[in-house]
Parts: C-alpha cells; structure tokens; sequence
C-alpha cells in the first residue's frame, strides 16, 4: 500500500516539514539559544568531558547494567556503523519501538549518528498506530524487540512489512526469529556523516502527538529546537552533573526523553537509569539503590506512588525533584505528595508540538501547588483566547495559542491537519484551556473540546469533574458524554473511589447529585448516570483515556 500524501520526493527528510520563517529563526540564532550542532553531540560532549562517568543504567533486566558516557558513545558509534552498513541512509526515518532499556539510549544515539530521523512511538502503539507512523514518515526500518514482555513486537513487525512497502528491514533486540539483530560494525568500514554535513534547522527526530482523538500525527523537532528544549529544562531544574534521573514513563515521550529527561540530564553530565515497571515497588528500590534525585510521572501514577509511600519501606528521601505533568494534578494530590515526599513536586505542562511550562525551584509551595508552570524560554509567546480569538485577561479563561523557538510551526506532512491546527501567523492552537496569572504561570483547567452538549446547553467536562473530586469518596473522575435520544447527550460520571470510601457502602447517584448541587454546581450540569469502575483505561503514556472510556460504556 502506497501512501497518496507523499510524493516523489517523499524519500526527502525535510519534505513536508515546515521550519520557522527566516526572520523568526534569524531571531532566535542571533540571541544565541540554539547550539548549531547535530543533537548527537549531546553524547559526544558528555563523552569528551566526563568518559568514566555513568551515563546509563538499565534496571529493566535481572542484572543491572552500567554504561559509561565513553561506553555509551562507543556503543552507539558501533551502532551507527552497523545501521549504515545494513544499508540505512542520512535523512531517512525508521520507526523505534523500544522499552526502556540501555538498548534504547545505545539505539536512539546511533540512529542520530548516522544521520537516520528516529520515529519515537512508545512501546503500548499497535498495528493502528505503527502503519500509520509508518506511512506517514515513509519509513524504511522498524526497529522493536522480542516478545520478552507479554506482547511478541515480531508478530507486528510481519504485519507492517506485509502492509507498508518502504519498510525494508526489521531489527530487533533480543530474540530475532525471522527479522534481524540489532547490528554492530566496525566504525572503520563505513562512512558516517560529518557534523557538518548535518542542518542544525532540519528535523533530529519525530515524536508523537500525544491527542487522543484521530490517529497520531508526526512532530518533527530539529537538532537545535531540540537540544535548546532539554538545555533550558535541565538549567531550571538546576540539574548537575550529581543528579540521577529515573526514567519511568516510556522513554521515548518527550517528558521523559528532554523535559529535562534523559537528553537534559546528559548536558548536565548526570546519570540516567531506565525502567519500564513504574510501580512504587520496584521504582523505590531503584531510587534507594541508585540515590535517584529527579523523576518524572503522570498524576495517575503520582497518585500511585503517593499512597505507596505510606507502606513501601525502601528509603526514596534522595529524591529531590518530582516532576508530574501529561495531565492535570489536582491541587489536593500536589499537596499531599509534598507532604508525602519532602516538598519535592514539580508541575509540568508539556506537549509534544513544543511549548514546556515548569513550575520554578523556588516557587512558593502554594503557587506549586495550585498552577501547572511557567515558560521555559524568554522567547515563548503565549496567547489566551476566546472563541472569536481575542485575547482575554490575565486569569480569565481561554484557549492557549503559543509559538516559540522550539514549537512547531506544522505537523509533518499533515497540510489539512496545518491549516486547523495554526493561526495565520504561526500560533499553535493547543486546544488547552487556561488561565494566564500576572506571573506570566499558566492554570490549566480542561480542553476546549472536552464537552457534553445535554438538552442543547455546553457543559464543560472539567467543570463537573472539579467538583466531583472535591467528594471524599472520589479520587478520580472523568465526565463523558453518552448518545441519548432524548437529550442528545447524558452527561456521565466515571469515577474511581477513593481509599476513604467505606467498602460495604456503594456511591450512588442521587447523593452525588446532591453533593453537586450544595457546592453550587448549576442543575443541567449534574450527571445523569454515575459509574464507579476499579480504575481508569490510560492512554500509552498514562493519561485518562476518554475515548477508549466512551467506546466501552456506549455499549453498554
Ligand atoms: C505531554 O505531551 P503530549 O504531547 O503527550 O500531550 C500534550 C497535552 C497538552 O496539550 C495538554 O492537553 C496535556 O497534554 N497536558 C496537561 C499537562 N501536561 C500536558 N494538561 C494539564 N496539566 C498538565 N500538567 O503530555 C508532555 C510533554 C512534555 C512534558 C510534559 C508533558
């Protein structure tokens, strides 16, 4: 199957990636924010300044392993070697499908080695989304492992080469059955691009668009938007060459993978240990063992790790900074990790297209506490809208629409996508709904779409939900619309309980309905059915997953 999108030149990196306009990008190289440099050099430098430091510790295995910055360099040169020797060339995409593992870091830095555009899906992607990644980025390789973890990546690998034709080659960690080993030559005998030869401007890889309506779309992000990404997180993070960073949530998000993550915390010189089982077990006797100093969740697993803290008896107190974002934390879980962990969390509000907000080290707790971050660069323009796309005032509601230095200015290859998703004069229109304080940190408070439309009137999902968690019995909720023949829509109430909830008794409607009703919570936007389930289905990195909640009740 050929995909109509892409032309002749779809062989092209740079084809359908659309670079910030010159004067734009003239600005942000005049003051100096970019490094002008491959983002392999990220390695290299770390490599050259501390050889025998711990880059990397894969704690996915029995026996964990260590590699330094000059082991890791050498892996990943070696690598890269093998990559181009099995006839992988500069400018192409490959998609990477890989757990966190020492593989993965070896991988991800020999693909930019050699020049190859890596296509970061995450390791919970199957046939829907990996075809269409693959089309899309005109592939020429999968790279993905055994069937080491309960799902075989090689009965996947047979179905894309069967359905997308670019995809020539197959590598695979572990167990290789039909497809390949991951290679490894002698750097001697192949020819690996110059630093020079590679435009700083031009796309180092491809993440992901984390939305959860449609197919994914494909983010390019350059060497320099890149790097200057992961620089400016580690600096207000004040990472340093001490930290250690644990990587639990899929490696190849880019939370984890430059927020300041696993890129940030190599420009610092720190050491980086993978792991793709985040329960609090395992995750606080890596912490303990390898005296972890920073990490990153989403809420759902904070909330997790929260209630762990009070049985867990591994000694996690190195932990100096838990960074949580993907998803809204509700205020009350701020303060009770705080409480949990030593005034130690982090808000961060991301997205894959670009825009980072952080919470700042030397915030108050309750601004912490209570908003989701603050620019990372001076550079960022942030705007909040209204539905006639004025801008409101500070600490009203509206849409974000933000462009900066590292923000794309359209998805790759997605022209109709492009023409919705950004303004005229190249804002990103987020979808996010927020509120701007004088500080210049934003609150986010829902997504514009995140409606149900029940007898004609709009009801905002994050409204009723808000008000819903202030219920001691609820620890998360989520506020869906249901086809309903007479209202159109019913608003429904999907919530877990929470520990404080006595086992015997069930959460019924009609005292929900009044609880609402006593904060204030206007008559049409009480739920019209309550459903309590065990948890949640979560997306691929984690976050509540609202479509996948409407497919299953619509059934129902
Ligand atoms: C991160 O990136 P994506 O691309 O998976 O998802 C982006 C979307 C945002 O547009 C927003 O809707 C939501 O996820 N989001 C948050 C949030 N952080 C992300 N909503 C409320 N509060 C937050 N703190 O999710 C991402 C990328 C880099 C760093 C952190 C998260």
């Amino acid at each position: 199957m050929t995909n109509p999108i892409l032309s002749e030149t779809a062989s092209d990196l740079t084809t359908g990636f659309t670079p910030h306009p010159s004067a734009a990008a003239q600005r942000y190289a005049d003051a100096g924010l970019f490094p002008q440099q491959p983002l392999w050099r990220v390695l290299d430098q770390a490599a050259d300044r501390t050889p025998g430091a711990p880059a990397v510790t894969d704690a996915s295995t029995d026996g964990p392993r260590t590699l330094t910055y000059a082991s890791l360099r050498e892996a990943a040169i070696r690598r890269a070697a093998g990559f181009t020797a099995a006839g992988l060339a500069p400018g192409e995409r490959v998609i990477v499908q890989l757990n966190n593992s020492a593989e993965f870091a070896i991988t991800l830095f020999a693909l930019l080695r050699a020049g190859v555009a890596p296509v970061m899906t995450l390791p919970a992607h199957r046939r829907t989304e990996i075809v269409h990644l693959a089309q899309s980025s005109g592939a020429v390789a999968y790279i993905t492992e055994d069937g080491r973890r309960g799902f075989d990546y090689r009965d996947l690998a047979g179905e894309l080469r069967t359905t997308v034709d670019t995809i020539r080659t197959v590598f695979i960690d572990g167990d290789p059955g039909p497809f390949t080993s991951l290679p490894e030559s002698d750097p001697g005998a192949v020819t690996l691009p110059d630093a020079a030869e590679t435009e700083p401007d031009s796309p180092a890889l491809f993440l992901i668009s984390g939305g959860t309506t449609g197919l994914p779309k494909l983010i390019a992000r350059t060497h320099n938007d890149y790097a200057y990404n992961a620089r400016r997180c580690a600096e207000i993070s004040a990472l340093t060459d001490t930290d250690t960073y644990l990587v639990a949530l899929p490696a190849a998000h880019n939370f984890p993978l430059s927020c300041p993550g696993i890129l940030g915390t190599m420009i610092a010189g720190g050491h980086v240990v993978l792991t793709d089982n985040p329960s609090p077990d395992n995750a606080f006797d890596l912490i303990e063992r390898h005296r972890v100093t920073v990490t990153a969740l989403v809420p759902a697993l904070a909330q997790v790790w929260c209630a762990a803290t009070e049985w867990e008896p591994a000694d996690v107190s190195s932990l100096r900074l838990l960074q949580v974002g993907g998803a809204k934390l509700a205020e009350p879980d701020a303060i009770a990790l705080d409480a949990a962990l030593g005034n130690v969390v982090q808000q961060v509000f991301g997205m894959a297209e670009g825009l980072i907000c952080l919470t700042r080290l030397d915030d108050p707790r309750e601004l912490v506490h209570a908003v989701q971050g603050a620019p990372i660069s001076e550079f960022d323009e942030i705007r909040v809208v209204d539905d006639q796309g004025g801008d409101v005032a500070d600490g009203d509601e509206g849409e974000l629409l933000v462009r900066g230095p590292y923000t794309i200015r359209g998805y790759y290859r997605a022209p109709d996508h492009n023409l919705r998703s950004f303004t005229d004069d190249g804002f990103y229109r987020s979808g996010d709904k927020v509120r701007r304080l004088p500080s210049g940190h934003l609150a986010v408070t829902g997504r514009i779409k995140d409606t149900v439309v029940r007898a004609g009137e709009n009801v905002a999902a994050d409204d009723v939900e808000e008000n819903l968690l202030a219920h001691r019995s609820i620890r998360q909720a989520a506020v869906i619309g249901l086809p309903d023949d007479a209202l159109g829509e019913r608003i429904c109430a999907v919530v877990v309980l929470s520990h404080e909830h006595p086992r015997t008794q069930a959460l019924d409607l009609s005292s929900v309905r009044s609880f609402l009703t006593e904060r204030g919570l206007a008559s049409f936007k009480l739920p019209d059915a309550l459903t309590v389930v065990p948890s949640l289905p979560l997306t691929a990195v984690g976050k509540i997953d609202k479509n996948a909640l409407k497919a299953t009740l619509a059934t129902h």
